[in-house]
């Protein structure tokens, strides 16, 4: 195609800039067919997917959206809200942006141990989180309960299989191509490596957002108890049965770095510009509350797509304090050379990244057409 293309251009009378331009026309189509012959990078994205808009439904958006991903399916988990409303919120999203496709997979309702009554019997003997998720006081509802939705109610179901055994079906179909990734409560991965011991050495990597070891902030939640992150405390008998499976490899978005990110209203406007339902979908629903605009899971996302967004990274051994006092659920860290005696794994830690970079893709992101299935 190129050959007869550049037979004719020698007869054409152009003159040097128009050459230029049909140079660097034919230089973008070639790297497009090229982009396009790349098999695209197979992820299940295992999230608490509360909505409308935020965080975490934002994260399946950077994946969904990006050319370069397959998204297998997204795995759901109580977390931030109950499973059966985030369930609800992310099939009404993928509706909204013509990706019904995409299957949605219910997961855990409840963590492995931990429980409602005594999370809150733990915060009467060492004091009170600033966020809970599901099981906040502010808006309390029982598990099962799916408020109206303000984003309308969807007409798709979501997946007849649960989140686990579809995890562990589509590891052994896909053997070491799948990227598994984790945005909130670790209680599928946990119960998907309890039936399944291959199952994270199946699998090409883990990448997560969760942990926290010293983040520079005055954010209420950290302030007091810097190691203390929601994640993590939510289910933290999950998070350590995790962190110490085979992967093969371990990359880690702590608060430290989340918080250095944030979604602001002009970005919010800049996207409602490109006129689809799915930048509508991100403004109408933009929450500009100081926890609300931090882009916690938005940046695993897209550090995974692309790694470059991260300027600094280290490596340390990760794993959850069980004891039942005061620090249950926080991060603990080591390096190899203060590690304690047990099955530990090596995670790549993100400390640092080029801002502009992050938000030029995710705006961008945000404002490209949906691709296809
Ligand atoms: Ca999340």
């Amino acid at each position: 195609m190129y050959r007869g293309a550049k037979a004719s251009f020698s007869k054409c009378p152009l003159n040097a800039a128009q050459r230029r331009l049909v140079a660097a026309v034919v230089v973008i189509l070639s790297f497009c067919c090229c982009a396009a012959a790349q098999p695209r990078r197979k992820v299940i994205i295992n999230e608490d997917c509360s909505g409308p808009g935020g965080s975490n439904l934002q994260t399946l958006l950077v994946m969904i959206q990006s050319p370069q991903v397959e998204v297998l399916g997204i795995t759901v988990v109580s977390g931030d809200q109950w499973r059966d409303e985030e369930v609800a919120h992310t099939l009404r999203l993928l509706e909204i942006i013509g990706r019904t496709d995409i299957p949605v997979v219910p997961g855990a309702v409840f963590p492995l141990i931990r429980s409602r009554e005594e999370a809150q019997q733990w915060q009467q003997r060492y004091g009170k989180v600033a966020y809970a998720g599901a099981w906040d006081d502010r808006w309390w509802h029982g598990p099962f309960v799916v408020p109206k939705l303000p984003e309308g109610e969807p007409t798709t179901k979501a997946a007849d299989e649960d989140a686990v055994h579809f995890l562990i079906r589509m590891v052994h179909q896909y053997p070491h191509e799948i990227t598994i990734y984790e945005g909130g409560p670790m209680t599928n991965l946990a119960l998907a490596m309890a039936i399944d011991p291959e199952f994270a050495e199946l699998a090409q990597e883990l990448v997560f957002m969760g942990g926290s070891i010293a983040p520079e902030s005055d954010n209420p939640e950290f302030i007091n108890n810097p190691r203390h992150e929601f994640n993590f405390w939510f289910d933290p008998e999950a998070a350590r049965v995790v962190l110490r499976g085979r992967w093969k490899k371990i990359v880690c978005t702590p608060t430290d770095i989340s918080i250095k990110t944030k979604l602001t209203r002009a970005m919010v406007e800049q996207i409602d510009k490109a006129g689809t339902p799915l930048a509508h979908y991100v403004a109408r629903f933009y929450q500009d509350s100081p926890g609300a605009v931090i882009m916690w899971d938005e940046l695993a996302a897209a550090a995974w797509i692309d790694p470059s967004i991260i300027t600094k990274r280290e490596t340390r051994y990760m794993s959850i304090d069980l004891d039942l006092g005061a620090g249950y659920g926080n991060t603990l860290t080591w390096t190899e050379a203060d590690k304690p005696a047990r099955t530990l794994q090596p995670v790549e830690i993100q400390v640092d990244l080029d801002q502009e970079k992050f938000y030029r893709m995710f705006v961008g992101l945000m404002t490209a057409p949906a691709p296809g299935p």
